[in-house]
């Protein structure tokens, strides 16, 4: 028993002491009706920060596959960090009415092994 949690214990650090890669920064620049880039590969468990503008108004960046969305404020950049916990392709959209055409205001996710 005293062995065991000693084993898990170390194979615990040695998890730690590798998963803290420098995380990749994807940016994203949000208009009037597109992403762009509106196709993002991802790596299942290894996290990437969006860095989200808008060049035009309000819009938001939603991904209800990973339950997560944020706003674009205009004149701010909007951060959302992402790990992908399982692989295939997903869709984010936008959220935030922001004209005729917002509902076409979406792109793609591949999360691969
Ligand atoms: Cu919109």
């Amino acid at each position: 028993m005293a062995l065991g949690a000693l084993v898990l214990g170390a194979g615990t650090i040695g998890l730690r002491a590798v998963a803290q890669p420098k995380e990749q920064v994807i940016k994203i620049l949000a208009r009037r009706f597109t992403y762009s880039p509106n196709k993002l590969t991802l790596k299942k468990g290894v996290p990437v920060v969006l860095e989200l503008t808008t060049a035009d108004v309000l819009m938001g960046f939603s991904v209800p596959d990973f339950d997560t969305r944020v706003d674009i404020i205009p004149g701010q950049v909007a951060r959302l960090r992402l790990v992908p916990d399982k692989t295939g392709t997903f869709a984010f959209l936008c959220d935030i009415f922001c004209g005729s055409g917002h509902e076409t205001m979406n792109g793609t996710i591949i999360v691969v092994a």
